[in-house]
């Protein structure tokens, strides 16, 4: 089943941040680090799309560092887009992304001309706390859970840098699969929009593939080269999920265990995608669309012969 997960907050968000854009000079979108195509919104690609934006590819201590800066290359190359990693664990945030801004707005920064930066993504990327640091106040409210701000807040960096936090937003419909279920893996949707056992399998099919070194030496699996990830979820589920009664594992708490180390970082750096794999996947997904609109229309054209049929025969 795809992930889908649109509530009614992140439906208010999205025309408060489209009212507010008309004063802004530069947009913050926040990346995830581990999966940056994934997290990117193409709804706010789309309402922002004449502003001034920088990508903050944040948590990168999560990522795995060589797939991140394979990500920063590829963002950089592109023209008028600026990126730039960031972690909650920096000393000084601020000044870079501050430079970043300004750079991309260079006609602002000043008394007479405050420069005005909107910092949006998906939820639980780290948006509020990256305001906090920034600030070096505990003004915006952060947890370990999407939808944790529910609207926008606005506050002086200095007499020169006005900043807005935004709540985490989705977008109404994910077409790429593997892209909700990396949004899942990462901790951007409720809990009550997924199946943790099939996002769980969809992220061990990954990690096996890039990362069994790390899975093995997180859980002691053995060697995983011809495993499925089924098979993997039911070693880790033997170690560490515990047992149901009769010698079955149990799965739920399985998967909740691989979801939890990977978000916490637990397993090491993981990255989720690739670029090229991106594009692969969008590609793929842009083909069934058009098959199913083919088939819908083509249901549609049956269903009329049917009924053109039956009048006849009247
Ligand atoms: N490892 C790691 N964790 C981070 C980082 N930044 C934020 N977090 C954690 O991620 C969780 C979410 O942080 P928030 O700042 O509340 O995220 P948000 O984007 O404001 O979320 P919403 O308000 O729900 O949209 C918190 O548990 C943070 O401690 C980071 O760079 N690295
Ligand atoms: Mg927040």
């Amino acid at each position: 089943m795809a992930i889908q997960w649109f509530p009614g907050h992140m439906n208010k968000a999205k025309k408060e941040l489209q009212e507010r854009l008309g004063g802004i000079d530069v947009v913050i979108e926040m990346l995830d680090a581990r999966l940056p195509a994934s997290s990117a919104n193409p709804m706010i690609a789309q309402i922002a799309k004449r502003k001034t934006s920088i990508k903050v590819l944040n948590k990168q201590d999560l990522a795995d560092p060589a797939v991140t800066a394979i990500w920063l290359n590829w963002y950089r190359s592109h023209p008028g887009t600026s990126a730039i990693a960031l972690d909650a664990s920096e000393k000084s945030p601020s000044q870079r992304l501050i430079e970043a801004c300004l750079d991309a707005a260079p006609n602002r920064g000043s008394v007479d001309k405050p420069l005005r930066v909107v910092i949006c993504g998906i939820p639980n990327v780290g948006k509020s706390t990256l305001i906090n640091s920034i600030s070096g106040r505990r003004i915006a409210k952060t947890g370990n859970e999407p939808g944790i701000t529910k609207g926008q807040q606005r506050i002086m960096l200095t007499d020169e840098i006005e900043l807005f936090d935004t709540p985490g937003m989705l977008w109404p419909k994910i077409m790429v699969p593997q892209g909700g279920y990396n949004l899942a893996a990462s901790g951007a949707v409720g809990r009550n929009a997924m199946d943790e056992e099939e996002v769980a399998l969809e992220l061990l099919a990954y990690l096996i593939r890039y990362y069994a070194r790390e899975l093995d030496a997180r859980y002691n699996i053995g060697d995983i080269a011809g495993m499925q990830d089924w098979q993997v979820l039911e070693q880790i589920g033997r170690k560490r999920g515990g047992m149901l009664p009769g010698g079955r594992v149990n799965i739920q708490k399985a998967s909740e265990i691989v979801l939890a180390d990977f978000r916490s970082g637990a397993m090491g750096r993981l990255s989720l995608e690739r670029p090229d794999e991106w594009k692969a996947w969008e590609k793929a997904a842009k083909e069934a669309a058009v098959i199913r609109l083919a088939e819908k229309e083509a249901a549609r054209l049956e269903r009329e012969a049917r009924v053109a049929k039956a009048a006849k025969r009247r």
